[in-house]
């Protein structure tokens, strides 16, 4: 019987797609990358994926294990050898158990991260890992690629969220590793190996991840500031005055927010007249746990010493929900409206918050010196160190023209991360657009030791092969 047969066995017929019904598994969400396949199949339980996993085994067939398919590294997208097969875990999307004493939640890997934070909440807990793409991204592509997201500097990245895993591994086993403790030293740690191994060790069923509490009340403003640095100034100042109830510290440059709102005019910039103009812009958000006068108070007398002493030029403090959702509206369509003004060259990176300033402005130039006009669209999540430093076409150039320098550019930039520090990779992962980048930076001994850990669990290299490591 032909493999095809055999997986519409496991998973029945209507679950395994071919032609047409494959293309939007092929393709990567920003048309990046484009690959074939020998068929999409989409599992409907851990059985299931480990019975597909052991039929791959046997007709050694390689595997791209499929999320939401919103990744930024081509992570998803099969290579053009239309040899493997894409496993979709969008079918394992149940909330297995919800445990409030233990402030753990249980979830198919499959589940959309919002339907997980809003389970959360459901039970009065928070869930927070939190990003743009969260109406559609999945619980085991978080998982995969370590996402990161706008509340990492209060509760961690999605690593630091994880209990306990369930996964199939290469050989179709699967590991019940679904544990919900906070201290466990019984060895090596594999749930920390599997994640942000972006499916080239095995493919994440399920997980069981951290709840905490509901804050009482939040406050958010957006801040029009002078410069980078002064977004550094104001950081520290955050970071002393209201401790672990800063959730939310995002920066932006000016022209790109004004680029967001001339693409969606439903939306609008919080400030008029110069403030308008402003270089820089910064969105602050305090979550406190006694209550709205507290949190009032607290943001008041941060803020207010940042205006008067010129640190920040103008302050616009959400006064309703709907206020708070409109500021972060505006950050979160930044990677959309960046998409649809045309391709663009990303960098995620992470340098030492101290050194961000001297970063970009030695960057800025040395990229002018060699790619006049070239503009900078550079925004993110400050509070991690975590860079958003994305390159767009000079006035002059066309796309394609822009593409075709876009190993220098790379090479550019992550020379400059490089030196100051900084990783190349701060919360996207590697994929396929990064795996040649990190052997200029990853030593001989890191390299040497990610790829015995590879041949470890991984043999006959079918997981998620020409992803991360050259195979
Ligand atoms: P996919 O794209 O489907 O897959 C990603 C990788 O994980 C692939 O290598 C895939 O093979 C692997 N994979 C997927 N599921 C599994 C599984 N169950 N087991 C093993 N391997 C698996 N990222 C951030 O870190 N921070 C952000 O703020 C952020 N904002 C974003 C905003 C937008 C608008 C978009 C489109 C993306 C953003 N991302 C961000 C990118 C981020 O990596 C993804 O949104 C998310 O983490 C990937 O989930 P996914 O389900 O779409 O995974
Ligand atoms: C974000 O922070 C995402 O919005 C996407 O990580 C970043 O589009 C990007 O470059
Ligand atoms: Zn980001």
């Amino acid at each position: 019987m032909s493999a095809l047969k055999q997986l519409q066995q496991i998973v029945g017929e209507t679950q395994v797609l071919t032609g047409e019904a494959m293309t939007p598994y092929l393709i990567d969400w920003r048309g990046r990358y484009r690959g074939e396949a020998l068929a999409v199949v989409r599992p409907g339980s851990t059985e299931e994926v480990a019975a597909v996993v052991r039929l791959c085994a046997e007709h050694k067939i390689p595997i791209v294990p499929s999320g939401g398919n919103t990744g930024m590294c081509g992570g998803a997208t099969p290579d053009e050898s239309g040899r493997a097969l894409v496993v979709c875990l969008a079918r394992l999307n149940r909330v297995r158990e919800i445990d409030t004493d233990n402030d753990t939640i249980t979830v198919e890997a499959g589940c959309i991260l919002q339907a997980v934070q809003e389970a959360a909440r459901a039970s009065n807990r928070l869930f927070p890992l939190s990003l743009a793409a969260e109406g559609s991204c999945t619980i085991g592509g978080n998982l995969s690629t370590n996402a990161g997201g706008t509340q990492v500097l209060r509760y961690g990245n999605t690593r630091e969220l994880a209990l306990g895993l369930e996964v199939v591994t290469p050989q179709g086993e699967i590991w019940h590793g679904l544990r919900g403790l906070r201290k466990d030293n019984t060895g090596y740690d594999l749930r920390d190996l599997y994640i942000g191994s972006e499916g080239t060790l095995g493919i994440i069923t399920a997980a069981t991840m951290k709840l905490y509490p509901l804050p009482v009340a939040q406050r958010i403003a957006m801040l029009a500031l002078n410069s980078l640095e002064d977004a550094i100034a104001m950081l520290s100042r955050a970071r002393a005055g209201f401790g672990a109830s800063l959730t939310g510290f995002e920066v932006m440059m000016g022209p790109v927010l004004k680029a967001v709102v001339r693409l969606y005019p439903q939306q609008r910039l919080p400030f008029e007249g110069p403030s308008a103009d402003a270089p820089w812009f910064a969105i602050l958000e305090l979550s406190d746990s006694e209550s709205a006068e507290h949190a009032q108070a607290r943001f008041e007398s941060v803020l207010g010493a940042a205006i008067e002493d010129g640190l920040v030029v103008d302050a616009a403090i959400a006064e309703n929900i709907a206020q708070s959702k409109a500021i972060w509206h505006l950050r979160e369509s930044i990677p959309l409206a960046e998409a649809e003004l045309g391709k663009s060259i990303k960098h995620d990176v992470s340098i030492p918050i101290s050194l961000i300033g001297q970063f970009v402005k030695t960057t800025n130039a040395a990229l002018q010196a060699k790619f006049p006009g070239i503009q900078n669209i550079v925004f993110g999540h400050l509070g991690d160190g975590n860079l958003h430093y994305n390159v767009a076409r000079a006035p002059n150039q066309t796309e394609q023209e822009l593409l075709a320098t876009q190993y220098e550019v790379y090479q550019l930039v992550h020379d400059s991360v490089h030196a100051h520090g900084g990783s190349i990779s701060a919360e996207h992962g590697v994929g396929q657009l990064k795996r040649d980048e990190l052997t200029r930076y990853k030593t001989e001994l890191e390299l040497r030791l990610m790829k015995q850990i590879k041949q470890a669990l991984d043999p006959h290299g079918l997981m998620n092969p020409g992803k991360v490591l050259q195979t």
